[in-house]
This record gives C-alpha cells, structure tokens and sequence, in this order.
C-alpha cells in the first residue's frame, strides 16, 4: 500500500457530507485569525464569517494544522485555540510538512490553505487580502508565496485584492507570468485591500457571482492548472481613501529596516502596526471586507455547485 495517495487531510464530516453531496463549500483561511487580527476580535470575526457563509447556504471550511494534523473545517474551540495561543505558528506551504512532522500548531497562509482546501476537493476560497510581490523585491527577492501557489492550485480566491504595503504593480505582473486569472467585481479598477482604488486597472470586470463562476467554469473546461483571483473591493461606505490609508503604510514599511524585521514576520509586523497607527480603523475596515467578501465568495461556490 503506498500511503503516499491518501492525503493526510482530516475533514470535519459537514464539510464531507457537503461535498460527497455537491453543496457548496466556502475554505477560509487561518493566518488572518492567528497573525492578522488581535483578539478577540479575531475568533469572533472568524465565527461571524462561518455564519454569513451558512446564511448564504454553503458549508463553512476553516483550515489551519492542529497538532500536526492539516484540518479543513474546525469547531469553535479550535477557532478560539487559534486566535489566542502564542504557539500557533505562520503557515505557509513549505511550512506545512515540517509543523505534520513536530505535531505542532500551524495557521495557513493563503497558499496553504489553497493547498489544503484542493487536496479536500473544495473549489472556492474566501479570505482578506491575498499575498504578493513586496516593496524593494528587486533587492529582497520577498515574493510571497500565494503567488506561486495560484499559478499552479486550482482553487478560486476570493479576496479585496492586495494592499499597498505590497507593489500591487509587480504583484498583477506576476499573476500575469503565472497564467492566473484576476476578474474583479463590479469595478474597473483593481482593489488595494482598504481602498477601492488602487490606480491599477482590473484585468477583467465581472459584475455578478454568475459571471464569476462562468469564468471558473471555463478555466475548469480549458483544464488550467493554477487559480483564479476573484478581487471583491470594500464596500465604499467602509473604505479608507487610499491617500489617508497611504501615509500609515508608509510610516509603518519604515519601521522594517529600522527594526531588522524580515521573511514571514513583515506581513503580520505590518498588519498589527497598520491598526496602531490607524487607532483600530483599519481593523473596522478589514473585517468589513472579509464579511462582504464571505458573502460574494458563497454566492459564487453556490452558482458553481449548480452547475
Ligand atoms: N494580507 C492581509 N491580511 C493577512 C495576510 C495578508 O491583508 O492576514 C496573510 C495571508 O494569510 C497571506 C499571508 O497569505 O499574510 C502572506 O504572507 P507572506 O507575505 O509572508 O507570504
Ligand atoms: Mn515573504
């Protein structure tokens, strides 16, 4: 028997009924609760997007490692485990083997919970802000790794684009190289994460969940082998203009070569300095964005599950 062929993925039995039976299902990614939000605000936010994707009628599938084990769909108590304990590590793909072999806690990345979400057969990804190519990549070669990922994963990620604490420019160059797809939603203009506007236009528009899964459909039909990015801007009663959200950005990038911070810590260093520095605006704004994208990404797993 080689072992090798059964995916070492535990999922939880809603999330396999739904499945086996053709229901929509909706991954949600970890790294957000554990690293991208502070608590409690974190584990509440992770419960209210479970429920706005219930209420949209598809089944809820966070992902995140538990003692080693890769876990699609959890319980409240392994959400508030998450959210509240220190030992719970960032999660990328490479990542992912090395937390299987300690039995250590892991919160997925957007890349790895892509990775995990397609060995468990789930189409559709709903999370904030996806990864991509950050500022002075010429010199630090720091790409993440989401990028990657979406060219070679067949999952759709829904998500408010990517924020301008990352080269958004270099970033849509890249998913262009990787062959990905980058539709938005009822814009022409490709979102920066907090801002509608990012002064990069959308690839493609697409102005409904519909249209959204005929493009994953035909992607499906042509047998493409990486993503797709489905960019669902903020809502612009809860957006923060780009030239306010700007100056924090900028305030909080410098603080990295002061401080030596590198690697996987940029991100969340970024994150947790953005809402100091914004008095917890840009927290309103995250969560926000992550509801309404919940709500747009069900809607799209539905429409593929009746098709
Ligand atoms: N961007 C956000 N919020 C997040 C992240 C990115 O606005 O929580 C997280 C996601 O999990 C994403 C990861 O996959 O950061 C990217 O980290 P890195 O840049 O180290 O690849
Ligand atoms: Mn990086």
């Amino acid at each position: 028997m080689n072992a090798a062929t059964t995916p070492p993925v535990q999922v939880a039995p809603p999330v396999q009924e739904a499945l086996a039976q053709g229901r929509p299902v909706v991954a949600l990614e970890s790294t957000i609760i554990s690293h991208g939000m502070p608590y409690p605000r974190n584990v509440e936010m992770a419960l209210e997007v479970e429920q706005i994707v219930r209420d949209a009628g598809a089944v809820p599938a966070t992902i995140a490692v538990l003692d080693g084990v890769p876990r699609v769909g959890l319980d409240g108590d392994a959400l508030e485990l998450l959210a509240s304990d220190a030992g719970v590590s960032k999660a990328s793909v490479r990542d992912l083997p090395v937390l299987m072999a300690r039995g250590a806690h892991g919160a997925t990345t957007v890349a790895a919970t892509m990775r995990l979400a397609a060995l468990a057969g789930i189409e559709v990804f709903v999370t904030g802000g996806l990864g991509g190519v950050h500022r002075g990549a010429a010199e630090t070669f720091d790409i993440s790794a989401d990028l990657t990922e979406l060219s070679t994963t067949a999952v759709t990620v829904v998500s408010a684009g990517v924020k301008s604490i990352l080269d958004i420019g270099l970033t849509l160059e890249v998913l262009e190289t990787g062959g990905v797809p980058v539709v938005v939603h009822g814009s022409d203009e490709f979102p920066a994460f907090y801002s509608r506007s990012s002064g990069f236009a959308s690839p493609a528009r697409v102005d409904s969940a519909e249209a959204a899964a005929d493009v994953v459909r035909a992607a499906r039909a042509l047998g493409l082998r990486g993503g797709i990015v489905v960019a669902n801007p903020i809502d612009a009663a809860e957006e923060i203009p780009a030239e306010q959200i700007g100056v924090v950005i900028a305030d909080a990038l410098a603080d990295l070569d002061r401080l030596g911070i590198t690697g996987k810590d940029v991100t969340p260093y970024l994150l947790r300095r953005i809402v100091e520095l914004t008095d917890g605006e840009s927290l309103r704004a995250n969560i926000a964005l992550v509801k309404s994208n919940a709500r747009f990404g069900a809607a799209v797993a539905a429409s593929l599950a009746g098709s």
